[in-house]
C-alpha cells in the first residue's frame, strides 16, 4: 500500500524550467556560446546545477579550470536567483494545488524531491510549502538524480519505506532515480510517454486514477 507520493519541483509543480533557461542562455551568450538553445535545455533537466553548466559548455570551444566553472555556475545562480524573485503562486503548473489538496483529505504524506538547491525559496514563494510535509532537495544530498539518494532521503524524512513511497518526475534521470530507489513512477510532462515510467499522464491536470496507484 502507498502511503507517501514524492513530487519533484521543477517540471513536475512549478515552471521554473524557463528560468532555468533564460539563465542559462545569459551566460552562454556573455560566453559567446550562441549555438546553446532550447533543445540543450532539454538536457538539464533533472540534472544537478554542474551537469548543467557542462551542457553550455559543450556547445562552445573553450576549456574553463574547476575553479572558473564553479564562478560560472554560480554566475548563472545569480541570473537564476534574480527571476525567482518574481515567482509567485501563478507560475504553479495546472493541477498541482488540487492534486496534493486531493491526496492529503485521502490521507496521504506528501513530500519534494528535488536535486535544486533553491527548493526552499520556490516552495514559499509559490504558495506550495503549505501542501508539504517534507523537503529532500539539493541542500540534503551530494549524489544528484540519476541517484536515488533525494528520494530515499525524501522517505526517510516521512519515515516510510522506499516501497510506500511514488515518485512523480518530469525529467528521464528522475525516474531511472525512483526505480533505483525502489519506488514506483508517475512520468509527467512533455515527454512523458518516453520516460519509462510506472504511470503516465501528461501533466498533473489530466484524470489520474489515484485510487489505483495507492492500491497497488
Ligand atoms: P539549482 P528538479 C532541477 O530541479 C532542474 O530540473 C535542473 O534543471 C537544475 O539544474 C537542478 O534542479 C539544480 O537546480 O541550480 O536550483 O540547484 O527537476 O530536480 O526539481
Ligand atoms: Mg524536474
Amino acid at each position: 500500500m502507498i502511503k507517501g507520493i514524492i513530487f519533484d519541483l521543477d517540471g513536475v509543480l512549478v515552471s521554473t524550467d524557463e528560468l532555468h533557461y533564460k539563465a542559462w542562455k545569459k551566460l552562454a551568450d556573455e560566453l559567446g556560446i550562441t549555438a546553446f538553445n532550447k533543445e540543450d535545455n532539454e538536457k538539464q533537466r533533472g540534472v544537478s546545477r554542474m551537469e548543467s553548466l557542462e551542457v553550455v559548455l559543450q556547445k562552445g570551444s573553450k576549456n574553463y579550470s574547476q575553479e572558473e566553472k564553479e564562478a560560472l555556475a554560480e554566475r548563472k545562480n545569480d541570473y537564476y536567483k534574480e527571476l525567482l524573485q518574481e515567482l509567485d503562486k501563478s507560475a504553479v503548473l495546472p493541477g498541482a494545488f488540487d492534486t496534493l489538496a486531493d491526496l492529503r483529505k485521502r490521507g496521504l504524506k506528501i513530500a519534494v524531491g528535488s536535486v535544486s538547491k533553491n527548493t526552499p525559496v520556490i516552495l514559499e514563494k509559490t504558495g506550495l510549502a503549505d501542501f508539504i510535509d517534507k523537503v529532500s532537495c539539493g541542500l540534503d544530498i551530494t549524489k544528484s538524480k540519476p541517484d536515488p539518494e533525494v528520494f530515499l532521503v525524501a522517505a526517510k524524512k516521512l519515515e516510510l519505506a522506499p516501497e510506500e513511497c511514488v515518485v512523480v518526475e518530469d525529467s528521464a534521470a528522475g525516474i531511472v532515480a525512483a526505480k533505483a530507489a525502489g519506488m514506483k513512477s508517475l512520468g509527467v510532462g512533455p515527454y512523458y510517454q518516453s520516460l519509462e515510467a510506472v504511470y503516465e499522464a501528461r501533466g498533473l491536470d489530466e484524470a489520474i486514477d489515484w485510487q489505483t496507484i495507492i492500491e497497488a
